[in-house]
C-alpha cells in the first residue's frame, strides 16, 4: 500500500441501506478513496447483536458489497471485505474486552437506545458494540474514521482504549480521529424529523432505502412529516423537518443549502418535498442500474471478498500478534 494515511469505515448490513448511510457514509467511502489507503468493511457481525434472520443477513451482506462497488468504491484502491471474513475482529475484541468498564459501555447512546427498541433481547454483544467497532479500526493502523454523527461517541471510546492498552503495554495502536460530513452528518427520519433515519425503522416510510425505486421514492417524500407554517428555511433546531429535506437536497443535486433556500423561496411545501423526491431518485437510479449489473455476477463479487479478506488478513493478523506478545501470551515456536 502507498504511504498515505490509513482510512477505516463499515456499514451493517442489518437491512436496506438508506440515504443516511449513503450520505453520512459512503458516498464520503467514494470520495475519500484517493486521498488515502482505504479499508471498508461489511460489519456483519455487529449484526448479531439485533436479531437478524438468518437468509435475510446473507442475502443483505452479498448485495451492500454490491452497493459498494456500485457506488463507485474501487476494489483495485481500496481493501474491501467482510468482517466475519477476518477473525482477527473478534479475537482483538476479547483482549479488548480485559480492559473496558461496563460502565462505558452501559452510558453509550446507541446501547441506550436499542436496548429501548430491543427489550426482548438485551444482550451482551449489544453492549459490546462498541468494543467490537475498536477493534474493527485498531486493527489496521488507522488514521481517519469517516462516519456520521452518531458514531462520535464510539470513535472516543475507541480512542481511549487505544490510548488505556498503550499506556498500560506500550505504543501498540495508532489513535484514529473521526471525520464528519460538514453536511448530512445525520439524516433525520421523514417520517420523525428529531429522530435519526435508520435502515432498521419498522416504518417503511421513516427511511428511503438505497434500493427503493423512483416511485417508491417520491412516494416517501410526499408523506415526510414537516411543519404548518410553510416557510422554506433552515433551521434544524426549530424546522427539524425542513432543514433535513434541505440538506438531503443539497447532497443530491449539489447545490448548496443556501442557494437551495433561494431556490424554494416562496413556494409551497408540496412542490419543494416533489423536487427533493425527483433529486434523491435521479441520484440513485444510476447506482441502482449498476448495482442491479453487479449483483448478477456473482464469481466476481465473491472474488472481491476474497482477495478483500486476504489483504486485510495480512494487516489484521501482524497486529493481532504484536498485541498477543505485548500483553504475554505465549507463542510456541520450533
Ligand atoms: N441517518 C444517518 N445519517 C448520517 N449517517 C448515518 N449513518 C447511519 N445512519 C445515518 C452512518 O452510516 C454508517 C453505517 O452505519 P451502520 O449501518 O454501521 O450502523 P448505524 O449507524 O446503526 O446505521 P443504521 O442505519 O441506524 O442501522 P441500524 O438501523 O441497523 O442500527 C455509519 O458511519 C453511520 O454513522
Amino acid at each position: 500500500m502507498e504511504d498515505k494515511k490509513t482510512l477505516f469505515s463499515a456499514v451493517q448490513p442489518s437491512g436496506t441501506p438508506t440515504i443516511g448511510n449513503y450520505v453520512g457514509a459512503i458516498n464520503n467511502f467514494v470520495k475519500l478513496q484517493d486521498e488515502y489507503n482505504c479499508i471498508y468493511s461489511i460489519a456483519d457481525l455487529h449484526c448479531l447483536t439485533v436479531k437478524q434472520d438468518p437468509q435475510s443477513l446473507k442475502k443483505a451482506t452479498y448485495e451492500l458489497m454490491a452497493l459498494y462497488l456500485a457506488c463507485g468504491i474501487d476494489p483495485e484502491k481500496c481493501i474491501m471485505f467482510v468482517q466475519s471474513h477476518v477473525p482477527c475482529h473478534a479475537e482483538l475484541t476479547w483482549v479488548l474486552n480485559t480492559i473496558t468498564y461496563p460502565g462505558e459501555l452501559g452510558r453509550m447512546t446507541q446501547f441506550k437506545d436499542k436496548s429501548r427498541t430491543h427489550q426482548d433481547n438485551v444482550n451482551m454483544g449489544l453492549m459490546d458494540y462498541p468494543v467490537l467497532m475498536a477493534s474493527d479500526i485498531l486493527l489496521y493502523n488507522t488514521a481517519v474514521v469517516p462516519v456520521g454523527a452518531d458514531q462520535k461517541q464510539h470513535i472516543e471510546l475507541t480512542r481511549d482504549l487505544a490510548l488505556r492498552f498503550n499506556n498500560r503495554f506500550g505504543e501498540t495502536f495508532t489513535v484514529p480521529d473521526g471525520i464528519f460530513p460538514k453536511y448530512g452528518a445525520k439524516i433525520m427520519s421523514l417520517s420523525d424529523p428529531t429522530k435519526k433515519m435508520s435502515k432498521s425503522d419498522e416504518n417503511i416510510n421513516a427511511y428511503v432505502s438505497m434500493y427503493d425505486d423512483t416511485d417508491t421514492i417520491i412516494r416517501k417524500f410526499k408523506k415526510a412529516v414537516t411543519d404548518s407554517d410553510n416557510k422554506i428555511v433552515f433551521d434544524p433546531e426549530n424546522k427539524a423537518g425542513i432543514s433535513n429535506l434541505l440538506t438531503i437536497y443539497s447532497v443530491f443535486s449539489g447545490v448548496s443549502i443556501e442557494d437551495a433556500v433561494k431556490e424554494f423561496e416562496g413556494k409551497g411545501y408540496g412542490d419543494f418535498k416533489l423536487k427533493v423526491g425527483e433529486a434523491v431518485a435521479e441520484g440513485i437510479k444510476p447506482i441502482t442500474n449498476k448495482r442491479l449489473e453487479i449483483i448478477k455476477d456473482k464469481a466476481y463479487l465473491n472474488s472481491v471478498m476474497i482477495k478483500g479478506a486476504e489483504n486485510a488478513y495480512r494487516i489484521a493478523n501482524r497486529t493481532l500478534r504484536k498485541v498477543y506478545k505485548k500483553v504475554g501470551l505465549y507463542k510456541a515456536e520450533l
